[in-house]
């Protein structure tokens, strides 16, 4: 998030805080009371947040009889407004999982065969600080990388800090959401965000490109969708299937996959040539428009017919019913856009029609998040690195703002431009999440020790030297999220029930590493509690009142340019930049240009992947009550396609990719909603680690397929949607 157009909101000064302490202890016993209402017998209610994905939504967990029994949504909560998605209310069943990780591992076979001896934790962490201190003094701590996905990994990254690592990745950039903010970052100076900023509720008309509302379970997004939708708002979706959110569409464009760009570019040909832009918005905050202009004479609607398959008329009408609409008219940003290689350049031309719309500062377009300010703990300092990190040398990348996580992975590869010794891994499954599998298994070869520490035994935690069982996100407190949004609001997650076997929270590892690691001073607060109420009262809020609502509200602040919301653009022009003048320097095309993407090999499909809303990523298919809503996933073919290669809906194949990978089975799901060219499943399932009891096996993995990735060349993403494969009846 860039600071300068983030607006953040601050209660009380922070004179209050020193008396935090004292007030605090003694509230907290109060507090504990007020959620325990009821007997032993009764019912309790503990507000906390959800961890199933990383939306966070407020929720309120009931415990009956001593058992965990229902989970819902918190009234109080922006996010959620008092409902949780399908995979947030089956959040119990990833406290009762059977398979879970109940006691610390250390390895006694080969890496990746799953054989394991259950040791302490003062055995376990003995293990990993004797490791890592001699990874330190033989290579430097910056040898040692953390890979941690969720806001669970905060602990652990101030160990490691602490420690002088500064080598810190998670997926969700180079392989989720980091060319679109790059694209946007680029154009408007700032971030889409997460949550994203975008205010579908008020749109007049929504443009989904790709982006799949309905089976992405984004709650609040998706809540405002149905009321953009109920409200009659006109919807324009793009896919090359025919998603959910293409089934309530006005116009559904079903796209070749991978032409996107040459659609874009076409839309805003037609926007301008007709004059149907934002003018008086462009020539207020537009830099560049003239060359940008110029750039477009040749990418007119017949020229993007024939890359897009999308008839010239359509592109005209649905540009047309963009400016219908604009300002209110919002055209998504999406969320994972690592797809061809080029995503950067395709985000930038949403962010491009987005400008010429006059959506960005605009009621029903992008509005102005704000949060709560929430003071810091006074930690000492951390050292400094004497190394710069790994993930971009030379910065090679130079749009790239966050860490590269495969960066990471290519250096441990290559020792280049140092070796990477030890991996440190929190809540990510990398082998699911990285593309190339095998990559990333010669990558785990090279380390001298890899630590997973994660619910169940993950495909990732199959390969580690050491495994740590953390409670899951009911069991414990985890860091104070006050998210950028809507409006200014603080949530805390805090145990609702016990861990039912010896698994500790993140908090507790990584203090306890740091003190095996002679670190002890980083921790001045003795349980997380302190913390927690510490940075609460420095805020000017009340700890107890936040732990038994769940949620503090800060007042609301402007959201759009016409209310306040300040009109700055953090760009090098102070501007909306529509000719790019950084990226001409750096050498890339300062409007986005078009090329196509390559085509797959004679007789295959492109592979094509997205979610299903009772499931997070590789992360809950052995919870069973979400399992029982879906245990494996199926493969979508186009039904001419389907009976071309004799087979019907049922039946079993498996996919063979363009390297000769071959996948579990997986059933043939036979339809007319998707293109001939390409095949859809799932992502998530055709789980391969044993311990995995119940999900082993069921299903076909799209990681296991994706051994090819494009990367791009301004931010390091690994754009995935460039496999191929045949499909082999299953006899
Ligand atoms: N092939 C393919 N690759 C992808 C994607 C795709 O669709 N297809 N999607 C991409 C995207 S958009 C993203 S955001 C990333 C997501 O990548 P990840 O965040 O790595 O997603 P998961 O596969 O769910 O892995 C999460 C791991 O954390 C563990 N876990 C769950 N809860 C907890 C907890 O409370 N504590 C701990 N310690 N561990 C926990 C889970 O068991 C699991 O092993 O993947 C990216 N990579
Ligand atoms: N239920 C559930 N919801 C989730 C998640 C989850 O695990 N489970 N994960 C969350 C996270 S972190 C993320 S990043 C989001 C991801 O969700 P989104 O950002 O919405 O979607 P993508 O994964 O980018 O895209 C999948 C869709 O793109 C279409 N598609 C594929 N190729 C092309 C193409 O070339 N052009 C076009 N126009 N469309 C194409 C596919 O058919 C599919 O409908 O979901 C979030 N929501
Ligand atoms: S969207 Fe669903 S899974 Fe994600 S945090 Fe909200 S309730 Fe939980
Ligand atoms: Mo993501």
């Amino acid at each position: 998030m860039n600071s300068l157009s983030r607006r953040r909101f601050l209660k009380i000064a922070t004179t209050t805080i020193l008396a935090a302490g004292v007030a605090g202890r003694a509230t907290r016993a109060l507090a504990a009371a007020a959620a325990a209402n009821g007997g032993p017998s009764g019912t309790r209610r503990v507000p906390t947040y959800c961890d199933i994905c990383f939306w966070k939504c407020g929720a309120i967990a009931s415990v009956r009889n001593g058992e965990l029994w229902k989970i819902e949504g918190n009234p109080s909560d922006p996010l959620c407004r008092g409902r949780l998605c399908p995979r947030g209310t089956g959040g119990i069943g990833a406290h009762t999982d059977p398979d879970r990780l109940r006691a610390p591992l250390i390895r006694t076979n080969q890496r990746g065969e799953e054989k394991w001896e259950e040791v302490t934790w003062d055995e376990a962490l003995e293990y990993i600080a004797t490791r890592m201190k001699k990874i330190a003094s033989d290579h430097g701590p910056e040898s040692m990388a953390l890979f941690a996905h969720g806001v669970g990994g905060t602990f652990l990254k101030h160990t490691l800090k602490a420690y002088g690592v500064n080598n810190i990745a998670a997926p969700s950039f180079a392989q989720c959401r980091g060319p679109r903010d790059v694209g946007f970052r680029l154009t408007f100076g700032d971030d889409v965000g997460s949550p994203e900023r975008t205010d579908i509720e008020n749109a007049g008309c929504l443009v989904l490109i790709g982006s799949h509302l309905g089976e992405n379970m984004h709650n609040t997004q998706v809540q405002e969708f149905a009321t953009a939708v109920g409200r009659g708002a006109s919807l324009i979706v793009v896919d090359p299937r025919f998603s959910v959110a293409a089934s309530k569409a006005k116009f559904f464009l079903p796209i070749k996959p991978g032409t996107d760009l040459a659609l874009l570019l076409a839309w805003m040909h037609v926007l301008v040539a007709e004059k149907l832009y934002d003018a008086d918005y462009v020539a207020k905050y537009g830099f560049g428009f003239e060359q940008f202009a110029a750039s477009l004479t040749s990418y007119t609607p017949e020229w993007a017919f024939v890359e897009t398959g999308i008839e010239p008329g359509v592109i005209r009408a649905t540009a047309r019913e963009m400016a219908r609409y604009h300002p209110a008219t919002l055209v998504h940003p999406g969320r994972h856009v690592n797809w061809y290689g080029d995503d950067a350049q395709r985000s930038r031309a949403v962010a491009l029609l987005n400008a010429l719309l006059g959506s960005w500062g605009r009621k029903g377009g992008f509005y102005q998040p704000s949060s709560m300010d929430i003071p810091a703990y006074p930690y000492p300092h951390y050292p400094k690195a004497s190394r710069p990190t790994v993930d971009n040398p030379g910065r090679k990348f130079p749009f790239a703002h966050e860490a590269i996580s495969t960066g990471i992975r290519d250096a441990t590869l290559t020792g280049q431009p140092y070796p990477i010794k030890g991996w440190m891994v929190y809540a990510t499954n990398l082998l699911n999440a990285l593309p190339n599998q095998a990559e990333t298994i010669r990558a785990i070869q090279q380390l001298d020790l890899l630590v997973v520490v994660d619910v169940i035994p993950s495909e990732i935690a199959g390969w580690a030297d050491v495994v740590l069982p953390e409670s899951i996100y009911l069991e414990r407190f985890d860091e104070l999220n006050p998210e950028y949004f809507k409006e200014p609001f603080l949530a805390l997650r805090q145990p609702v029930v016990e861990s039912p076997n010896d698994q500790k929270p993140n908090w507790w590892i990584a203090r306890s590493l740091a003190q095996k690691l002679g670190l002890g001073a980083y921790y001045p607060w003795k349980d997380i509690e302190e913390y927690l109420e510490y940075r609460v009262t420095a805020a000017g809020l009340s700890y107890p009142e936040l732990k038994q609502k769940g949620i503090l509200h800060g007042p609301r602040q402007p959201l759009y340019f016409d209310e306040g919301a300040p009109a700055e653009f953090d760009t090098p022009s102070k501007k909306i930049e529509f000719y790019s003048l950084q990226l001409e320097k750096a050498g890339f095309d300062p409007v986005p240009r078009y090329t196509p993407p390559p085509p797959g090999p004679a007789g295959s499909f492109r592979l094509l992947f997205g979610r299903a809303p009772m499931h997070s990523f590789s992360r809950t298919q052995s919870n069973r009550l979400l399992s029982d809503l879906m245990s494996e996933n199926v493969v979508w073919i186009n039904h001419t396609a389907a009976s071309r290669l004799g087979l019907k809906t049922d039946d079993y194949v498996r996919l063979r990719n363009q390297d000769g990978v071959v996948s579990n089975r997986i059933k043939v799901k036979a339809t007319e909603r998707i293109r001939p060219e390409c095949v859809y499943l799932v992502h998530g399932f055709g789980h391969t680690s044993r311990g995995l009891r119940h999900a082993f096996g069921k299903g076909a993995s799209d990681s296991q397929l994706i051994t090819r990735y494009r990367t791009d060349p301004l931010m390091g993403g690994t754009g995935m949607n460039i496999n191929f494969v045949t499909v082999e009846p299953e006899a």
